[in-house]
């Protein structure tokens, strides 16, 4: 039986934005086929409410174990699924671990996108699949230019940039040499509740609400100097979709054109609490301590320090401003964000207090919670 829904093939489908992407790509209709790894706990945490009996006959939601690192499995995929679409989102995305596994990084997160294109090429779907890429404002590295368009130079400062960047030039390569249309979206961070937990405004928006339930003392971050341009996820992943119906394969940035500093992200995230927090010191001595707490259900003393740097979360070289110009993907694919950074602040805060009451209930009830900050 021929069927007229579009297939997608996702890889990262397990990730904060795969996640996104699949509920929305299902809500449009498509049947979903997603690339996760096989680990020895669970690890679809984040698409857990997607799972379809595998004993169902009519499946639209559909894993398969593979690795960006293996080429003949992702072939062999890529034939069965015939996709239309491949949204190439797995990665070892993680820039201050890319320091400490750099070879894999290259291998998984550069490679990985050769293996995708190639096996499109090889397969004979120049012409039926189109591919996105996952590209990042971390292309930018060392600031030259603010904001950062889609003809601002590359500088690439970590291993996970540099193995980005050649994801990036072989997406164009292929694009060029090939006729595929694959294209990538550079896209400046975005965030959301299910965002990974050391990613530094998950990180603190569950230290924020542990701390204000008494679970845990104090927060220590990096650079409270570097500045981000933040979004909501959700913004960008039916982004994502729109760059792959555009009549001619192109690279756009995504952001949303403001900028804020970590310090700013803490404030607000503890404001989401009640809690009003001073800055006092510079650099390494900089602390943050509660200055008022509105909140009676939290029993925090004015005067605490909540807020400490430790150098061992500072980077070897640092990216220290990110401001995109989203300008051509909204003039020409009239993209716009629905959320702003405070709905941002404010949800991830929701959720994770919500999450972290739970935490309190398991402790006071005797068992043990999960302690670890990274
Ligand atoms: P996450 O870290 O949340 O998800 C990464 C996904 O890739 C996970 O599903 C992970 O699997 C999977 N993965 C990692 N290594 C491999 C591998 N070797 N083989 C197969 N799968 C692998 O990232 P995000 O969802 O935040 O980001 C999605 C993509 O977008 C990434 O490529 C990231 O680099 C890029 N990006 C992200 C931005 C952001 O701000 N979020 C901004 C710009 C680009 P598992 O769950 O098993 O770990
Ligand atoms: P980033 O995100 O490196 O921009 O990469 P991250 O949230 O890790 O860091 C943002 C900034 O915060 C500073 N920082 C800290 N970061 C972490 N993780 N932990 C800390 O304790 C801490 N203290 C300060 C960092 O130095 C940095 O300047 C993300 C990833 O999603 C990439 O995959 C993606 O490509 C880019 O965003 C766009």
């Amino acid at each position: 039986m021929t069927t007229s829904r579009k297939t997608a093939f996702i890889t990262g489908v397990t990730g904060q934005d795969g996640a996104y992407l699949s509920e929305f790509l299902l809500s449009k209709g498509y049947i979903v086929h997603g690339l996760k790894r096989r680990t020895s706990l669970f690890n679809t945490d984040r698409i857990d409410h997607l799972y379809q009996d595998p004993h169902e006959e009519q499946r639209d939601f559909i894993l398969h174990y593979g690795d960006m690192t293996d080429s003949t499995n992702l072939i062999r995929l890529i034939q069965e699924i015939q996709p239309d679409e491949i949204y190439n989102l797995a990665a070892m995305s993680h820039v201050a671990v890319s320091f400490e596994t750099p070879e894999y990084t290259g291998n998984a997160d550069g490679l990985g996108t050769l293996r995708i294109l190639d096996a499109v090429r090889f397969l004979g779907l120049e012409k039926k699949t189109r591919i996105y890429q996952a590209s990042t404002s971390e292309l930018y590295g060392k600031v030259q230019e603010v904001p950062q368009t889609e003809n601002t130079p590359f500088y690439p400062r970590s291993p996970y940039a540099v193995a980005k960047m050649y994801a990036f030039w072989i997406t164009v390569n292929y694009r060029e040499a090939y006729g595929i249309y694959a294209c990538n979206g550079i896209l400046f961070n975005h965030e959301s509740p299910i965002r990974g937990e050391t990613f530094v405004t998950r990180k603190i928006t569950r230290a924020t609400s542990r701390i204000a339930l008494g679970l845990q003392d104090k927060l220590y971050l990096g650079n409270l100097d570097a500045q981000r341009d933040w979004g909501h996820a959700k913004d960008y992943v039916r982004m994502m979709w729109m760059i792959l119906q555009a009549d001619e394969p192109e690279d756009w940035v995504i952001a949303t054109g403001k900028t804020t500093p970590v310090r700013e992200f803490v404030r607000m995230s503890f404001a989401e609490v009640g809690i009003e927090i001073e800055f006092t010191g510079t650099g390494v001595d900089e602390k943050g301590i509660v200055k008022y707490c509105s909140n009676p259900d939290y029993q925090l003393e004015i005067g605490k320090e909540v807020l400490a740097v430790d150098p061992k979360y500072f980077r070897p070289t640092e990216v220290d401003l990110l401001i995109g110009d989203p300008t051509k993907a909204r003039t020409k694919l009239g993209w716009e964000c629905q959320y702003e950074l405070s709905d941002l602040v404010k949800e991830m805060m929701e959720s994770d207090l919500k999450l972290m009451r739970k935490d309190q209930y398991l402790k006071e009830s005797g068992y043990q919670i999960l302690n670890y900050f990274e």
